[in-house]
């Protein structure tokens, strides 16, 4: 089994309020059917969810934000499923949707809907969900990010690795020379002082990469433009791209 995520800078223009980057979505789709095992499928909101969340006024912690806004974004997270879920399935692959709602409850992953997925992928569909806004409790509602949700899987399903495709090679220790870091070793606790783009969203990402790798599984941050290096991490040939490892993998 293998965790992807396809993040929102890959398959939107961040640039541009709602507006979708079809022709990675389809590049990516073609790739994936390269792929000859279970795969689970999570998507960013870029210039969708993000767009809609940031003019609410939306984060990840759980507040009574703007009922509209909850509504705008959800609306706008399944505007964006919909075009993922129409490129594969134009890629002869059979996409799943699994909107966030039916694993989580609150802010806790439901395992049993979650080892459900996996049985929906070992049986040969692919199940795709997304970062989404979501009902919290006591009218708070709060940002689920596509990094959260790879992390909830990861710690229920144990894959064989987790992989985000990021508008990026990697995780750069020098951004002016774009120098890739990469390996970073779980039992090192911290990110290296010198990485230099670990702000907003690469943050989370690092650190959602690091607790999954703490719990056992490899994670592979590779440039989703280009989805051959997908599957060389896939094949667990060289690639290019940074690996945080895992101790199962070790
Ligand atoms: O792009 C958040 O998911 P992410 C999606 O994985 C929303 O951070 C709704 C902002």
């Amino acid at each position: 089994m293998i965790l992807i995520k396809l993040g929102g800078s890959v398959i939107t223009n961040k640039k541009r309020p709602l507006s979708a980057r079809r022709k990675a979505i389809n590049v990516l789709a073609k790739n994936l059917r390269k792929i000859k095992e279970p795969i689970i499928l999570v998507h960013g909101g870029g210039s969708y969810g993000h767009y809609w969340s940031a003019r609410y006024d939306m984060h990840t912690k759980e507040k009574r934000y703007d009922m509209r806004g909850v509504a705008i974004v959800k609306n706008s997270m399944i505007q964006l499923d919909k075009i993922v879920l129409d490129a594969l399935l134009h890629n002869k692959l059979n996409p799943y949707s699994v909107p966030p709602t039916d694993f989580m409850s609150g802010n806790r992953p439901i395992a049993a809907k979650v080892k459900e997925m996996a049985a929906i992928a070992k049986a040969g569909l692919i199940p795709v969900t997304y970062g989404d806004a979501l009902w919290f409790g006591q009218k708070k509602t709060y940002i689920l990010s596509g990094d959260k949700i790879m992390t909830h899987l990861a710690k229920i399903l144990t894959p064989k690795l987790c992989i985000f495709a990021l508008n990026e090679d990697g995780l750069y220790s020098d951004f002016e020379s774009k120098e890739l870091i990469y390996k970073i070793d779980n039992r090192r606790p911290t990110i290296p002082e010198n990485a230099a783009d670990v702000t907003g969203g690469m943050r989370r990402k690092v650190q959602e990469a690091t607790s999954i790798a703490r719990a056992g599984t490899s994670v592979f941050f590779v440039n989703g433009n280009k989805p051959e290096r997908i599957l060389e991490a896939v094949k667990n040939k060289t690639f290019e791209g940074t690996l945080f490892r895992g101790k199962r993998n070790v």
